[in-house]
Order: C-alpha cells, then sequence, then structure tokens
C-alpha cells in the first residue's frame, strides 16, 4: 500500500529533512505534495531524483490526502492544521501546538508506538521537542527494566534547533570574531553564542524553569511514564547540528552499568559507543546526519543508591524532529491506514 503524503512547510530546514528521510527509508508514495507559504511560494525543493514545486499552503486542499507532515511554526499549524485534519488528512505536526492535548496522541515510535490508535480523536499527531525525544529513547529500555523514579538532565544544544537565523547568528558572529569589523550585536540570541554558552532556551516561566525545560518534563511523563521525575537545565552551545545530554538517572531497583550498556546496545534506535578511553565517546559533530540516538559515558552513579550516569547525543533535525516525524507516518501507515 502507498500513500498520497504532504509535506507542509518544505523549504525549511526541517521540511528539507523531512524529504530527505522520506526518500532514504523509501516511504510508500502514491503522491506527494510540498507545500509553503506565500513568501516562499515557487521555490524548488529536491525529492530524491526529482526536484519538486512548491505550492500554496493557504489554498490547499487537504481532502484525498492520507497524511501531511507539518514542519511549520505554531501559528501556521494552528490556522492548517485543523484544516487538514478535518479533511480526513492525518496530521503529524512538528511544532508544540498540539503536544500536550490529552486527545493527541504524543510519539516516539521507539517508546509509545502504540499510541498512534488515539490518532483518531483529532487526527492530529504530534512530534516531540528535539531534546526529550532522544532522552527518552534512552530511557526507556533502562524504565523496563529496574523503573526510573527520578532524572537529573543537562543539554548542550545546538543553534539550530533555534532554526535557520540561529545557524547564521553563530557563523556571522564566529567570523566576527576575527574581523570585530563585522561585529553586530546578538539578536536570535540573549547574549553572544560564538565562543559561549547560554542557559537558556525559550521563554522564562514563572517557576525560574525555561519553557524548554518545563517541555522535557511534561513530554517525557506523557510519552514514557507520569510516575517519572525530571528536572533539567537546557543550555544552548556554539555547535550547528546534534543536541548533547548529560543524564543522571535514579531507579527504584539496582541496575548494573556493565547491564545497563547490555541492554542500551539491544534497544531500538541506539548505538552505544562507550570505549573508556581517548575518544571512545560520541561527540555532536559525529551524529550529523545518522539516525541513531548514540549513547557513551554509561556509569554507576554512586552518590545514590541505585544511579546511572549517560551521556546521549542525537541530530536534533533527524531524531529530534524530521526522522521521528517520518518514523511515526511509518506506524501510521503499518498500524493504522493498512487496516482500513
Ligand atoms: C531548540 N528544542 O533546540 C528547541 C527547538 O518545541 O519543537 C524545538 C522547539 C520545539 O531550540
Amino acid at each position: 500500500m502507498s500513500y498520497k503524503v504532504v509535506v507542509v512547510g518544505a523549504t525549511g530546514n526541517v521540511g528539507r529533512e523531512m524529504l530527505n528521510i522520506l526518500d532514504e527509508r523509501e516511504f510508500p508514495i502514491a503522491e506527494i505534495a510540498v507545500l509553503a507559504s506565500r513568501k516562499s511560494l515557487g521555490t524548488e525543493v529536491s525529492f530524491g531524483d526529482k526536484t519538486l514545486k512548491t505550492t500554496d499552503l493557504a489554498s490547499f486542499d487537504f481532502a484525498g490526502w492520507d497524511m501531511a507532515l507539518f514542519a511549520v511554526g505554531s501559528e501556521a499549524t494552528k490556522e492548517y492544521a485543523p484544516k487538514a485534519a478535518a479533511a480526513g488528512c492525518i496530521v503529524i505536526d512538528n511544532s508544540s501546538l498540539y503536544r500536550y492535548d490529552p486527545d493527541v496522541p504524543l510519539i516516539v515510535p521507539e517508546v509509545n508506538a502504540d499510541a498512534i490508535f488515539e490518532c483518531h480523536k483529532k487526527n492530529i499527531i504530534a512530534n516531540p521537542n528535539c531534546s526529550t525525544a532522544q532522552m527518552v529513547v534512552a530511557l526507556k529500555p533502562l524504565h523496563d527494566r529496574a523503573k526510573i523514579k527520578r532524572v537529573v538532565v543537562s543539554t548542550y544544544q545546538s543553534v539550530s534547533g533555534a532554526g535557520k537565523e540561529g545557524i547564521d547568528e553563530l557563523w556571522d558572529q564566529t567570523k566576527s570574531i576575527y574581523n570585530p569589523v563585522d561585529n553586530k550585536p546578538p539578536t536570535k540570541f540573549t547574549k553572544q553564542i560564538a565562543f559561549n554558552v547560554i542557559p537558556h532556551i525559550d521563554v522564562f516561566l514563572d517557576s525560574g524553569d525555561t519553557k524548554e525545560e518545563w517541555k522535557m518534563v511534561a513530554e517525557t511523563k506523557k510519552i514514557l511514564d507520569p510516575a517519572i521525575k525530571v528536572t533539567a537545565t537546557c543550555v544552548r552551545v556554539p555547535v550547528f547540528v546534534g543536541h548533547s545530554e548529560s543524564i543522571n538517572i535514579e531507579f527504584e531497583d539496582f541496575l548494573d552499568e556493565d547491564e545497563a550498556r547490555d541492554i542500551l546496545r539491544e534497544s531500538p534506535g541506539i548505538m552505544v559507543i562507550d570505549k573508556r578511553e581517548d575518544g571512545g565517546y560520541v561527540s555532536p559533530v559525529e551524529c550529523v546526519g545518522d539516525y541513531a540516538t548514540f549513547i557513551s559515558r554509561i556509569r554507576q552513579d554512586v552518590t545514590v543508591d541505585n544511579g546511572i550516569n549517560l551521556w546521549c547525543v542525537s541530530d536534533n533535525l533527524r531524531k529530534g524532529a524530521a526522522l521521528n516525524a517520518v518514523q511515526i507516518a511509518e506506524v501510521l501507515g503499518n498500524k493504522v491506514l493498512k487496516k482500513g
């Protein structure tokens, strides 16, 4: 069986990655439409060896299309996702708009693929925040074995999480360090990002946490287990692509570091690189373009009864966005649409 697929926001970083990944994974496509907002209209995008011309999101009729992968901001999603859903086209949404809606499943296929059966409540499925997606892939198999009580996570998030403007700002500031005449004040980030780190992603909440930190808590509970306590500190670092996370996990039951390593090695979506020698771990530049969530530095935390520390790295534009959306589309095809 093959499907009529729409990619909304096809000219953006995530939209282009969605097209690459649909092609790479040979997603069964009967017909594809690539949509963009008026300002990008007419822009061409690559899909395998084809070049596709974008059409206008505002006037597109979603009736008769099986699924739409949305990679646009919350405003455009708010306007067009309900139209697609009402026309019977199932939306897979990369924005944060529907993630916390109890009638919308929030899915990471390695963790909660069966939540897909909830998709008919609104004809919408949500894709999580990038920093949550990679973390829950790492947590799920360990939770199944030893039940996680609490997670303390610190993130090191690349500028591509903030879109093209984030990438441009790091690039321009890095160059201007050597040519101070070009020095411009930061516009995308709140402080200099080149040769610096910024402990602030998304808006501040009354609690003192940022929205990015709150998302990691709320989304982990929704995807994996509402009983797990999570506390997060999210930090922007001068890396173009690839989010890294230092994760400290406290379990109900004892889990030996060697067993944790073996479990992770056998788990879907994970690549363990953990050699305890110079370079025997993964850094973000090495994960770019890959599908896997890489786990390194797995070790006992002896300061609590049942603790494990690990280092988790993944391509935020892939597992954190486009790949996860395509994996959801695969599950939707196999579990829901195929059965009619
Ligand atoms: C960042 N994680 O790195 C964010 C980007 O909720 O989908 C993704 C925001 C989201 O800035």
